[in-house]
């Protein structure tokens, strides 16, 4: 037994999860009892455990960033005094996220906690995170976020075991009074995950028969390195400079671990330098990736549509499984839209944040699905997965190139040929004034509810249609409001604005825009130079200047 303590204490504001768990600064965290007041308030809430986390076993991961080793001390504290009977947590705390989801399902966990914040930079002065997963290894959805926040808000004791400090770093069994610890290896049960989903023979000799063709792997000093290292060099046999970027920091070695082509410019320079055939990096949890060729990106929403539209040929889960309905988060691009229809199944549209697809899966309605913020993933979890992207796409170069050779280009030209092309693009203005970002929402709310919008031509583009967008979902009739400003034109093409609900500090803004052809003169177009003039439509409805002062995004993907 180990003394439990009873601490008075006050609740913190703003304790709130976001998009994807709860996301602040490392100072806020450090504060006293703030890291300890959230993850009481988050046992209390599981939803499955028989009186909030009393005899529950929980899954601990994370990406290692800075400050993880003291809150994984904070939790056995706070498992203790909440009567939790087992962790399972990764060696050092360290478990990707797509992995985590992964032990959750398959050693049948009440739920998992997860200590990042994902493609945010960490380090003392950046950020942390904390996220709660439930029993079916997806992210909790609102309902429990919610009452993890309402908890929080009056928190008043703390119930603390007396620990001594567990050493993290050692495989094995320990236990500390009534809770039973297991430190695993957080990489093994992933790659074994990932053999029953591909063909690793038929992606080894795609790249014996092609000793020409050369991939680069960038782990962004994330999570992921040790998972892409074990892949692509001890199982696939690829040279140590088919890697980069493959050890974990606890502050990403000062890199923005997000894989875009803006944060991931170190990878993408070495594959335009020295000519690699495919190019892909992973976020600092990951859950994200990013793929590249030769003169080639693929934004994420053509990469769910492709991976959708040769599953059930080249990877071997959806031969057996087949493709049971298809889904996309309401921003992404509606590439995927037209793939569901070809394929003839289900196709979905949810708010942003993979908690939403988690519901359509367990139901068996939704096999692939993806958001344009470069996650993409199935149901063989329920989080988004990075490597699984990469070795979809390796498995997909594979099948194709059993015919004659295609680059990661041809694979998209020959896309676009069978389906037209989405073109597809994102304004993000970081850290812009909160209160002057949700009047800009708010204008354009009030102009929707006024029906101001609709039929208006603006820069030859006329409206069809205007609207908030809202979810129901089919699944457990739970309603989500105000998930984004949705402007769709006479042409099918698209504007959204929304608020970001990942950043630490004041607003994010993101702008998608969305145009169809099916004009085969225009596939091989530079898509920034094709969507300005719905960028200016975008920016002049909105009056994002005149709102946040800002001239130019802080990136564009
Ligand atoms: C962003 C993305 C969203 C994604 C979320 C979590 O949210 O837009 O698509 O699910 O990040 O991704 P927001 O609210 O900032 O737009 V990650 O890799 O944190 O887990
Ligand atoms: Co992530």
């Amino acid at each position: 037994m180990s003394n439990i303590k009873t601490v008075s204490t006050e609740p913190f504001e703003g304790q709130k999860p976001g998009t994807s768990g709860l996301r602040k600064r490392v100072k806020v965290f450090q504060q006293n009892h703030y890291t300890e007041n959230f993850i009481q308030a988050m046992l209390e809430a599981i939803p499955e455990a028989d009186g909030g986390a009393k005899n529950a076993t929980l899954v601990v991961g994370g990406d290692g960033r800075y400050y993880s080793d003291q809150v994984l001390q904070v939790i056995v504290k706070c498992s203790l005094g909440q009567g939790v009977s087992k962790l399972i947590v990764g060696r050092n705390g360290i478990v990707s996220t797509p992995a985590a989801s992964n032990i959750i399902r398959k050693r049948k966990a009440t739920g998992g906690i997860l200590l990042t914040a994902s493609h945010n930079p960490g380090g003392p002065d950046n950020d942390f995170g904390i996220k709660y997963n439930c029993s079916n290894g997806g992210p909790a959805p609102e309902s429990v976020t919610n009452k993890i926040y309402e908890i929080s808000k009056n928190i008043k004791e703390l119930k603390l075991g007396d620990a001594p400090k567990v050493d993290f770093s050692k495989l094995g069994t320990q236990q500390v009074g009534n809770l039973t610890i297991e430190i695993i290896d957080g990489v093994d049960d992933y790659v074994e995950l990932m053999k029953e989903i591909f063909d690793f023979d038929a992606i080894k000799s795609f790249f014996a028969n092609n000793k020409d063709f050369k991939m680069l792997f960038d782990g962004m000093n994330g999570v992921t390195g040790p998972y892409g290292h074990r892949l692509f060099v001890e199982e696939f046999g690829l040279p140590e400079s088919s890697v980069m970027r493959c050890v974990p920091k606890p502050d990403f070695g000062g890199a923005h671990p997000d894989p875009n082509l803006t944060y991931a410019h170190d990878l993408v320079e070495a594959v335009e330098k020295q000519g690699f055939d495919f190019g892909a990096a992973s976020d600092g949890d990951g859950d994200r990736n990013m793929i590249i060729g030769k003169k080639a990106f693929v934004t994420p929403s053509d990469s769910v549509a492709i991976i959708a539209h040769y599953a059930k040929e080249a990877i071997p889960y959806f031969m057996k499984h087949g493709v049971n309905g298809l889904a996309r988060s309401m921003p992404t691009s509606q590439a995927i839209d037209l793939v569901a229809k070809k394929m003839g199944v289900e196709n979905f549209e949810v708010p942003t944040g993979w908690k939403f697809f988690g519901n359509l899966m367990d139901a068996g309605r939704c096999s692939i699905c993806g958001e344009e913020s470069f996650g993409t993933g199935s149901d063989h979890i329920r989080e988004k997965d990075g490597l699984w992207a990469v070795l979809a796409w390796l498995s997909i170069i594979a099948y194709v190139n059993k015919d004659k050779k295609a680059g990661v280009q041809d694979i998209l030209q020959a896309h676009y040929k069978l389906y037209g092309r989405n073109f597809f693009s994102r304004y993000d203005y970081e850290e812009v004034d909160g209160q002057r970002a949700e009047d800009m929402v708010n204008r354009l709310r009030d102009q929707i509810s006024k029906k101001e919008l609709e039929n208006k031509t603006v820069g030859g583009f006329t409206i069809a249609k205007a609207d908030d967008f809202e979810y129901l979902d089919p699944i457990d009739g739970s309603v989500s409001k105000n998930q984004g400003i949705r402007i769709i034109f006479k042409d099918g093409s698209r504007i959204i604005i929304r608020l970001s609900g990942t950043g630490s500090q004041g607003a994010t803004v993101r702008l998608y825009v969305e145009k169809y052809s099916s004009n085969a003169a225009e596939y091989a177009d530079d898509a920034q130079v094709g969507l300005k003039p719905l960028i200016d439509v975008a920016l002049e409805l909105s009056q994002l200047e005149k709102y946040t002062g800002r001239k130019e995004p802080t990136v564009i993907t």
